[in-house]
């Protein structure tokens, strides 16, 4: 029989839990007890290091062929609000964040009608001559299988071509919840969850590291959210390729999923982020998206399994449109003052996890 007594022993031992064991979490209130384990599974590998990071978001384009019905961010061609960066606006503010101290820019956007594969690679290629000192870590698996699409080759080719353009690692996004039945729900136009594993693992093993993300606190069940996590538990015992699990907190407004709810709990995103740490026992790093979660759920996070604070970041439209209430920006100082009073040491880390400072 689970008992929190029984999980506890396994995790004390380093033993990996079962989904039935993280449904047992999601089940009980004991968020003490929870985080208890999850900041020992975290320390044994972390130690008392809280990572982060200088970087700058870009979203070159709102205008999506998607529409999920989550997403306040996307508009279609021509609507109120649609925009298309040109790319020498995309260029001038990755030169910005370079000569601000950046090492990585984060590059996602909308699946667009009208742009061809090709100006994607030379976005890469113009970013990479300009700011040739920032990784760029761009494009989730929804946008690089619509590549695929746009330009009739094989995800491998344009994999392949990015990387020779410059393309450093993807992010997590598009992940959102991998059932299917929940994502015929929130974005059924969207590639299946089967087809988003698969493209990571294309990119895995194509030599690109990636996140993952998932999307919580909508029409999903604590046993989704396991069975998620799962599948990327899975994969990565295969190839090893992912970096940092990123749960993203669903901002509710202008949203047009009609939900009674007006965001997450605190108790849900700490739950949450525990559960992780302890279920997802072959990931490295487990990342605070701030953003979403509010600097204060996000620090303390960090006393709850979380290694990792997200990002500076610099301008935010995914979840602003969406009715985030954070600011977009942190500076350096603000995360390192974070994670100090939380009681961690700062890490500046690069896009690899490679450290470059602690403070
Ligand atoms: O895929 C969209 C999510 C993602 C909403 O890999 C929303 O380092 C909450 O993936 N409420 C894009 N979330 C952002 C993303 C990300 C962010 C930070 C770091 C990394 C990383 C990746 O944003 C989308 C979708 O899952 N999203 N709408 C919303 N209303
Ligand atoms: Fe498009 Fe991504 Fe928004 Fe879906 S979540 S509508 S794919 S921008």
């Amino acid at each position: 029989m689970t008992t929190f007594e029984t999980i506890s022993a396994n995790v004390s031992a380093g033993r990996r839990i079962a989904p039935d064991e993280a449904l047992f979490l999601f089940n009980s209130n004991d968020l003490l007890a929870i985080g208890e384990l999850a900041a020992m599974a975290n320390e044994r590998k972390n130690g008392l290091n809280v990572f982060f990071n200088v970087n700058r978001h870009i979203n070159p384009t709102n205008v999506c062929v998607n529409r999920c019905a989550f997403c306040a961010f996307s508009r279609t061609a021509g609507e109120d609000g649609a925009y298309t960066l040109a790319l020498d606006e995309i260029c001038r503010r990755a030169r910005e964040a370079e000569g601000e101290g950046a090492t990585e820019v984060h590059i996602v956007g909308g699946l667009h009608p009208d742009l061809a594969f090709e100006f994607y690679e030379e976005t890469l290629m113009a970013i990479r001559h300009t700011a040739p000192k920032l990784h760029i870590k761009a494009f989730t698996a929804v946008e690089i299988e619509y590549f695929s699409r746009i330009s009739g080759l094989p995800i491998e080719q344009v994999l392949e071509r990015l990387i020779s353009a410059g393309l450093g690692s993807m992010p997590g996004g598009g992940a959102e919840i991998l059932v299917e039945e929940v994502r015929q729900k929130i974005c059924p136009e969207k590639i299946s969850g089967a087809r988003w594993l698969e493209i990571i693992r294309l990119a895995h093993l194509a030599g690109l590291k990636t996140n993952a993300t998932m999307l919580y606190g909508h029409v999903e069940t604590a046993s989704d959210r396991i069975a998620h996590m799962e599948m990327l538990r899975v994969l990565q015992d295969e190839t090893g390729g992912f970096q940092a699990f990123i749960p993203l907190a669903f901002q509710a407004e202008n949203s047009d999923l009609k939900l009674d709810i007006t965001g997450t709990s605190g108790l849900d995103d700490l739950k949450t982020l525990a559960i992780a740490r302890i279920f997802l026992d072959n990931f490295d790093h487990i990342k605070a998206y701030w953003i979403m979660l509010g600097e204060k759920i996000a620090q303390v996070s960090l006393a709850f399994g979380v290694n990792d604070l997200d990002g500076t970041v610099v301008e935010e439209k995914i979840g602003h449109d969406a009715g985030a209430k954070t600011p977009q920006a942190q500076t350096k100082e603000g995360i390192i003052r974070l994670i100090r009073k939380a009681g961690k040491i700062p890490v500046e880390r690069d896009t690899l996890y490679h450290p470059i400072c602690s403070y």
